[in-house]
């Protein structure tokens, strides 16, 4: 049954008035207070939006890049909120909340946003909240907390429960359960949609009016509330492919007049394994930044020149990607370890020219960490981030400095919280950092005969060894560290990473499968979920990472590059398999 609107009043009331009394008992006290501080300066009157600009509240915490392309790309333009009023006075407004959920609240309640925002939607304005945007309507979180919330819906948003080995962060595409027509969601049927959060909001009595879907990751959770004009949605409608940009060309386009459409009646599934199209990217001899691909990470060509290896060039590639169906794309700046990337101006670009119009999440790494320039100049590797998150990026990686962050916690026992993955992971969540690992397999005689994790491997070695430890190594796999693979993935862990990027040197460009030794030992080991990488050559390396490890996603790059076998291609094989994934690359 559909749930009553907050209130009658239409949505663009030539003089909207605003009452000052709350119409929810559950709003908490700070947004009470200043009610009454704020509300006689609200000077609410009738906008003067033009029907195609969509207010923005983006509170400077994070990327909201994806949701103004997704936006602009649907034909509208944003108008940011700059004070309170300016949500007040919105025709529609999209919340796309970035970042962990005190310091959200914490400068929405300073700014007065917050009674801004209660009062916006207590009025029934058409407003899109995304992600941390739906959660901050709850009335607490533990994240970091308890914190209190805006108190619009009752529920206390939680972490996912991982001691029962679920992954988490929740990331991925999972597809929602619709068990009513909720407008907004109405094209979305049994598609994917793309989330990535550890925390969420549970279904109860209490707030059940307000459920428009849910899904199941371990446990049902809220995926998306509707009330009225009210809308807010646990997923990425801007990371989400084509079933996103449906949900958010429903709420621009008509906000008030979604009638009873089709229900959709999408069942919820299983998180989809992710088919991952990974570029290689630096810049050749001639000084052009291009798609590169190595053999066990040599990218020259064996000729008398030895050029670069030059693949194509990366923003078409990637948007070609995207529309062959990739559920993820990463740029790795193979050099970023010696050039400095904030130097690095191409790689930036190639951010921001990718994101416009592709709408799937973005990973970025190379040369994430401190850097003191020539002149002296100190970039802090939270800077270096925050400009890769600001030109598009939705998930950093870290190579090298993990390795060198993980090798001092381990000697040390000590989280010092200065490491660029405990920094960056702080500020952005630990959804938004990946670490990248690059080992090499080195082969024993004896498990004893190293300090580090050794295990029994499925082939020997060519002097008939039965067992390897992987070293991890630095600077594109040029200098090896006295640290193993295994050792990494569970310091990184405690670190604050949220998921790895498991490469192995040995299988790289190789197109003989993934390492499933490696695989299956760090999938194993860490609670976060492992993207494997290295080795993929057929539709079926993919079906066996799956079959036999706990591998989340596997990505690939030789392949997909030389177009020997599509991403297509491999979706329908691990459906076949009766493997999930999201299928449906581009239909606009
Ligand atoms: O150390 O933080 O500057 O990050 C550097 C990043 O660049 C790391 O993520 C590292 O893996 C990557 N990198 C450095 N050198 C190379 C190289 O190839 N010379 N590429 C390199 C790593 C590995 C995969 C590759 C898969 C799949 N490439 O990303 O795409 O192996 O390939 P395949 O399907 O063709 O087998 P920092």
């Amino acid at each position: 049954m559909e749930a009553a609107p907050i209130s009658s009043r239409s949505i663009i009331s030539p003089t909207p008035s605003y009452s000052s009394t709350p119409l929810f008992s559950l709003r908490h006290e700070s947004c009470r207070i200043n009610l009454k501080l704020q509300s006689k300066h609200f000077s609410v009157h009738a906008s003067s939006n033009s029907d195609s600009v969509v207010t923005l509240l983006d509170y400077g915490a994070g990327n909201v890049r994806s949701v103004r392309n997704a936006i602009r790309f649907l034909g509208y333009d944003t108008k940011d909120v700059q004070k309170p009023e300016d949500i007040v006075n919105a025709n529609r407004l999209i919340f796309p909340g970035v970042g962990a959920f005190a310091p959200a609240m914490n400068v929405l309640n300073l700014s007065g946003m917050a009674e801004a925002l209660c009062t916006y939607i207590e009025s029934d304005r058409p407003f899109l909240g995304i992600c941390l945007g739906l959660q901050l309507l709850f009335e607490s979180s533990e994240e970091n907390g308890p914190v209190k919330g805006l108190g619009l819906i009752p529920g206390v948003v939680g972490r996912f429960d991982s001691s029962n080995g679920l992954r988490v962060p929740h990331i991925g595409w999972n597809a929602v359960k619709v068990p009513k027509d909720s407008g907004i969601l109405d094209d979305i049927g049994g598609n994917h949609v793309y989330f990535v959060h550890s925390y969420r909001a549970v279904p109860s009595e209490a707030n059940k009016e307000w459920i428009s879907s849910t899904c199941n990751y371990g446990e049902d959770f809220i995926a998306s509330i509707k009330r009225g004009n009210v809308h807010a949605v646990q997923f990425h409608p801007e990371k989400s492919g084509y079933a996103g940009l449906s949900v958010l060309r429903r709420f621009l386009d008509s906000p008030n007049s979604y009638s009873a459409k089709k229900s959709t009646q999408g069942k919820a599934s299983k998180l989809a394994k992710r088919v991952i199209a990974c570029l290689d990217v630096r810049t050749n001899d001639k000084g052009d930044l291009v798609v590169t691909k190595g053999d066990q990470y040599d990218v020259r060509e064996h000729t008398k020149e030895n050029e670069v290896r030059n693949l194509g060039k990366p923003v078409e590639l990637a948007r070609q990607y995207y529309k062959d169906g990739a559920d993820e794309v990463s740029f790795l700046n193979i050099t970023g370890f010696r050039d400095f990337p904030l130097g690095d101006l191409p790689m930036l670009k190639v951010l921001r020219y990718t994101s416009e119009n592709v709408f799937v999440p973005l990973t970025v790494g190379g040369g994430i960490r401190d850097f003191t320039d020539g002149n002296g100049r100190h970039y802090s590797s939270l800077e270096v981030a925050s400009e890769y998150f600001r030109s598009g990026a939705d998930k950093i990686s870290i190579g090298s400095d993990a390795v060198y962050a993980a090798e001092a916690y381990l000697r040390t026992g000590v989280k010092t919280g200065n490491s660029s993955l405990e920094q960056i992971s702080q500020v952005y969540g630990n959804q938004a950092v990946v670490v990248s690992i690059d080992p090499r397999r080195v082969y024993l005689m004896d498990p004893d005969d190293v300090e580090f994790k050794a295990i029994k491997v499925t082939k020997p070695g060519p002097l008939g060894e039965g067992y390897a430890w992987y070293q991890c190594t630095v600077n594109g796999g040029r200098e090896g560290r006295p640290i193993g693979a295994y050792e990494l993935a569970k310091a990184v862990e405690d670190l604050g990473a949220g998921e790895i990027l498991l490469n192995c040197i040995d299988c790289d460009g190789q197109g003989l499968g993934f390492d499933i030794d490696l695989i299956k030992l760090i999938s194993d080991a860490v609670t976060i979920p492992v993207i494997a990488s290295s080795g993929a050559g057929t539709v079926e390396h993919f079906s066996e990472v799956f079959k036999k490890t706990s591998a989340s996603a596997a990505l690939a790059a030789g392949i997909f590059h030389r177009r020997e076998v599509s991403i297509q291609s491999v979706k329908e094989h691990l459906l076949e398999e009766h493997i999930e994934v999201r299928m449906g690359g581009v239909v606009h």
